[in-house]
């Protein structure tokens, strides 16, 4: 604490800074009808997965119910939600996708 000219305690003043920006992660869900392929191509396609690592996180979606596609800043990650979901409606797919903030 520092004294003001009157003696009395002041509170110290912290140099301001900008918080980080809130990450989002992008969610995407299992369903039953959307092929497996076209699952990993849009992984390789929007989320920029190598083939393998595609793979790896439309197995994992396929059998825990869902799974984490990329973490992104809020915008970044709403667009993603968007692309995947207007390239499902295109394909005639129910793929669906959320984005959520991260912890
Ligand atoms: N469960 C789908 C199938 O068996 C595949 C899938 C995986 C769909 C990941 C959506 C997300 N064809």
């Amino acid at each position: 604490p520092q004294r003001d000219d009157g003696g009395s305690v002041v509170a110290e003043r912290r140099p301001q800074r900008t918080a980080p920006p809130r990450m989002y992660q992008v969610v995407m869900l299992n369903d039953d009808y959307t092929p497996m392929e076209f699952v990993v191509v849009v992984l390789q396609e929007f989320f920029n997965k190598d083939r393998e690592t595609a793979t790896q996180i439309m197995l994992k979606i396929h059998l825990d119910g869902r799974g984490v596609c990329g973490v992104y800043p809020r915008d970044v990650a709403a667009t993603k939600v968007n692309q995947v979901m207007e390239a499902a409606v295109q394909a005639g797919h129910p793929l669906q996708c959320v984005s959520e903030p991260v912890e």
